[in-house]
This record gives structure tokens, C-alpha cells and sequence, in this order.
């Protein structure tokens, strides 16, 4: 009998075909990389790496056909060696990176595997705090960063851009050992520049080096896409981030660096040039055990898929979309942080525009088959569970290939939904407008169908 799973899967199915995913953080997959996903490399254990150094002059056909060296904990690595030194190459040529470590199960595990190979336990991190915009990641209480380092949180100006004076300042007075440019609600491209001279800065006052490091989870398709700075360009040490998002590969991380690429069997002093080697040990045995070679053979689909010039395209149109989205909203009556957006993520304060928290907006949307989430505004007075914005974007509806005219029709429903959330003013009211929500249900299905998912 068919596993009750399977029929969940086809009800998922359904809905992604049906609605339009406006979350900033998801993307859909080619049918390449969905394949590679599902393959029978999930039965490999391959503890280890593969060579760790670079294969000067090999290009893809001489990695696919001649034996590489390794360090692995498993015999039976022939293949799986290829293909994980695919994915490193070709991640490294997407973000001019010295090295690539491709074995990260997440974003999570990246960021964490990184504070672990420069840090010592009670080190301080400068990022950028949750409410402005920040990760969890990057030292929010709860997590395990915040037990083991001492964070210290730079905020957002009022026109939504990073305070590099702020971050200038609490460097100088606190002289931390990562400086961190990272954030999952942050919509302005950032001066990396500039901070790396702030980074100078606390380093010719403390006479110690200063890692640079950027998590770029949300943006990294648009750095791939040449449509956003890449801050391994511009003096960072590091840059970590999710394979799923922008860049629309299976779910997962990688970390990418500048520096010296050698062996990880023995352990290197800790200096900025032996960050490559240090993360490799960081990662593996440091904080994972086996890798996915299933989903690192998927990633390495992908960044074939991005390095590729469609993949440029796809990036200016994710951009496109995401300013006329947001041009359309403002003509509505949103207001939006910063007011507007340079990349592919809108956050509207709905609070303020209309009076209705996130939660309700999230939950009206949802109803009309328009996905989002609701997320903290800066200084937002609600709280997680109450936030006062949604946080909205366009890479998979990009994917999809819807553009101009349908941001127009987008925002048109958005505005819609909140004429009614205004009325209804809370979650358990809106069952009361529900011919109201099912006439924009019907209307959104209508197009979403025009535009299929892919693989799906
Ligand atoms: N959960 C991701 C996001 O939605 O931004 C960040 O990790």
C-alpha cells in the first residue's frame, strides 16, 4: 500500500502549483537538481574529503576521469571524490573564492562552523542584531552561538541602511574578533568597503587580526548573478551561505574563503591565510559527521546551473521584479522599511500602514493562496509572535517567469487583502470575509497555473 506520505507529497504539490510563494527565503528546483537530490548517492558515507588541494590546469572532464587524491575515513570514494571536487570548483568560480567547503547540512551549520574555527569560547562577534534584520545565527539568546560567544548587535539607520558609524564605534570600544555582515530582513546593498576599513582600523589598534565574514544566504544567487557585490571581492575573509535560496539548489550550506588551500590532517596555526584549512577542520570532524553526497552532488547541479548566462538574467529579473513590486505596494498605501528595496526582499510594515499586525496579514494571504511570513519591523513593539510587518520577495516567482504585469496584479491583491484585514482585524474574524477571500483565491490560481512550477 502506498505510503500516506506520498499523498501528502501530492497535496504539497498542489498547493506550491496553485499559490504564489512570495517567500524571500524559497525558490523551486530544476528537475536536474531535484534528480540529483533523489539519487542513490544517500547510500554513500564519506567521512573526509576529497583533494585538498587545487588541481591546477584540470578542468571538468580531466576531475570526472582521472584519480584524485583524498582523505577519507571509507573505501569506495571514486565517485563521490569527483563529484564533491565538482561542487567545491565550481562553487569557488561563482564567488572568486580560494576555496570552498561544501559539506555544511545548513546555513545554521555554516555559521557555526566558522565561529569554531577562528573563535575561542567568550570571543566577541559584531552583527547585526535580530530586530534590525539579523540572523538568529548571529548570537539572537536562544541559540547555541549566543552560549558559547559574546555578541555584540549593530542596528539600521531610518532610511533601512546598516549604521556604519554604529558598527564603527561598537568595533573600536569592543574590539571583537569576527566583524559579520549578514542579515535575513535587510533590503540595501551593503559597503563592504567600508567596513573592511573599520575592520583595519580595530586591527592597527589591537595589533590582532579580525576575521571579516559575510553570510550572504539571502543574496548569494544575486552575487552568482552579478546583480549584488560579492564581498570575497572586497577584502571579507569569508562568506557563508544556504544553497536554497536565490542560488536554487537543494537545501543546504557551503563556506567559501580566501587564503591557503592544504591538507586539513594537520592542524594550522590560526591566522587569517589558514582560514581555507581551518574551516575544513571546523567543519568536519569538527562539528558534522557523514556528508550528503546526494545533496552536495545537487549543489554541485546547480552552480553548474548558475554559472551559466541565463542565470544572470534570471538575477537582473529578481531584482526587476522585486523594485516594481515594491514601486506598486508604496502606491498602495504600504510603507516600507527603507522605503523600497536594491535587492530581491520587501518588508512592509503593515502595522503602521494599516493598523493589523504580520500574523493576521500572513494568515489572510495564506487564505488567497500568497505565501509570506510575518516578520519583525526595526524596532518593532510586537514581538515575535506579533510582528508588525510581512517580509516578502521575488526569487521564486521570478523562477517561475512572472514579471512586470504580474507585480502589478500582485500588489493589486495585496492591497485587496488588507482592505478586508482592516475590517476583520484579527485571525479568527476572517472565516466572516470568506466569499470575499475566495473570489481572490480563485483569481490567483488562475495565474499561478499560467506559470508552472518547475520540476513539479
Ligand atoms: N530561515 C531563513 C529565512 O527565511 O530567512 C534564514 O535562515
Amino acid at each position: 500500500m502506498k505510503d500516506i506520505i506520498f499523498d501528502l507529497i501530492d497535496s504539497e504539490k498542489k498547493r506550491q502549483s496553485e499559490g504564489l510563494e512570495l517567500i524571500p527565503s524559497e525558490n523551486y528546483v530544476s528537475a536536474d537538481v531535484l534528480a540529483a537530490m533523489g539519487s542513490i548517492l544517500t547510500n554513500k558515507y564519506s567521512e573526509g574529503y576529497p583533494s585538498f588541494e587545487g588541481i591546477p590546469g584540470w578542468d571538468e572532464k580531466d576531475i570526472a576521469e582521472k584519480i584524485l587524491p583524498n582523505y577519507r575515513y571509507y573505501g569506495g570514494q571514486a565517485n563521490i571524490d569527483r563529484i564533491e571536487r565538482l561542487a567545491i570548483d565550481r562553487a569557488c568560480k561563482l564567488f572568486h573564492a580560494d576555496h570552498a567547503n561544501v559539506q555544511p547540512h545548513s546555513g545554521a551549520q555554516a555559521n557555526t562552523a566558522v565561529y569554531y574555527a577562528w573563535l575561542e569560547p567568550g570571543d566577541t562577534v559584531l552583527g547585526m542584531s535580530l530586530p534590525a534584520g539579523g540572523h538568529l545565527t548571529h548570537g539572537a539568546p536562544v541559540t547555541l552561538s549566543a552560549h558559547f560567544y559574546n555578541f555584540v548587535g549593530y542596528g539600521v539607520t531610518e532610511d533601512g541602511d546598516i549604521d556604519y558609524d554604529q558598527m564603527e564605534r561598537l568595533a573600536m570600544k569592543y574590539e571583537p574578533r569576527i566583524i559579520l555582515v549578514g542579515y535575513s530582513a535587510f533590503m540595501k546593498l551593503p559597503d563592504f568597503d567600508r567596513v573592511a576599513k573599520i575592520r583595519d582600523k580595530v586591527a592597527k589598534k589591537t595589533g590582532e587580526e579580525i576575521l571579516l565574514m559575510a553570510d550572504m544566504a539571502h543574496v548569494a544567487g544575486l552575487i552568482a548573478g552579478g546583480v549584488h557585490p560579492n564581498p570575497l571581492d572586497h577584502g571579507f575573509d569569508v562568506m557563508t551561505t544556504t544553497t536554497h535560496k536565490t542560488l536554487r539548489g537543494p537545501r543546504g550550506g557551503i563556506i567559501l574563503s580566501k587564503g591557503n588551500v592544504a591538507s586539513p590532517l594537520k592542524k594550522p596555526e590560526k591566522t587569517l591565510a589558514n582560514i581555507p584549512i581551518l574551516i575544513d577542520r571546523a567543519v568536519f570532524p569538527g562539528t558534522q559527521g557523514g556528508p550528503l553526497e546526494h545533496v552536495i552532488a545537487a549543489k554541485a547541479v546547480a552552480f553548474g546551473e548558475d554559472l551559466k548566462p541565463e542565470f544572470k538574467e534570471y538575477a537582473k529579473n529578481v531584482v526587476e521584479n522585486a523594485k516594481t513590486l515594491a514601486k506598486e505596494l508604496k502606491k498602495h498605501g504600504f510603507k516600507l522599511q527603507g522605503n523600497g528595496t536594491e535587492n530581491h526582499l520587501i518588508l512592509a510594515n503593515v502595522k503602521e500602514s494599516f493598523g493589523f499586525d504580520g500574523k493576521v496579514y500572513e494568515r489572510a494571504l495564506d487564505m488567497v493562496g500568497l505565501t509570506l511570513n510575518a516578520n519583525a519591523v526595526a524596532s518593532d513593539k510586537g514581538g515575535a509572535f506579533r510582528p508588525s510587518g510581512v517580509r516578502l520577495g521575488t526569487p521564486a516567482i521570478t523562477t517561475r517567469g512572472l514579471g512586470k504585469d504580474e507585480m502589478i496584479t500582485l500588489a493589486l491583491w495585496m492591497k485587496k487583502v488588507a482592505d478586508i484585514c482592516k475590517e476583520a482585524k484579527t485571525e479568527e474574524n476572517l472565516d466572516k470575509y470568506s466569499a470575499d477571500l475566495e473570489t481572490i483565491r480563485t483569481e490567483v490560481r488562475d495565474l499561478a497555473l499560467k506559470f508552472p512550477v518547475p520540476a513539479i
